[in-house]
């Protein structure tokens, strides 16, 4: 039997990823999801960006927040709709402690990724994850993939598979 990875004659083999793109298909395939990571033509820097360049509405792109527990200086990740913004004090109540949005040196040293493609697992160190409640009413969402062009496409229930996230109200 053919193993299921192995391209059959007639596939079109895939460009090679950016190596932090690479990463993170890595971390679906150790978490068990069958899901791929695709370079998209353009900029997916922002959830505007992904959302156009998918062609999806912007609640579908699921952004990847870094928030720092002022108390205890640790990392926590909220990955949220990419429609509004998330509110702190719910954060501060499912924390247990106020949050302040992570600087750039800091997301980066926690993910092992730069701001505009930061996904939602593969991190340098794990981190405790909350997951956006109203990400769960949607069909099919986007997030990023390591890199600020490029992107996977799953479903709600396998987001909070992979991340092993606490699905909560952030919004
Ligand atoms: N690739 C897209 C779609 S998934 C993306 O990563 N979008 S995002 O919204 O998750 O990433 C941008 C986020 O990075 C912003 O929403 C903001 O929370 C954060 N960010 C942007 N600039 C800074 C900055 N200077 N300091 C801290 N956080 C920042």
């Amino acid at each position: 039997m053919q193993h299921p990875s192995q391209p059959t004659s007639g596939d079109v083999p895939s460009p090679a990823l950016p190596k932090s793109a690479a990463r993170v298909q890595q971390a679906l395939e150790a978490a068990g999801a069958r899901l791929t990571v695709v370079e998209m033509p353009s900029s997916t820097r922002t959830a505007a960006d992904a959302a156009a360049a998918v062609g999806c509405d912007i609640a579908n792109i699921a952004k990847s927040l870094i928030f720092k527990g002022k108390e205890s200086g640790e990392g926590l990740l909220v990955v949220a709709s990419g429609a509004g913004r998330v509110d702190t004090k719910l954060l501060a109540e499912a924390a247990g402690e106020p949050l302040a949005m992570a600087d750039p040196e800091f997301v980066r040293e926690r993910t092992g990724y730069a701001i505009g493609g930061v996904p939602p697992l593969g991190h340098a160190t794990p981190l405790p994850t909350l997951i956006d409640r109203d990400l769960m009413d949607l069909g099919r969402i986007w997030a990023a993939a390591g890199t600020p062009r490029t992107l996977f496409e799953l479903t709600p229930e396998l987001l909070v598979h992979i991340t092993g996230g606490r699905v909560t109200r952030v919004r």
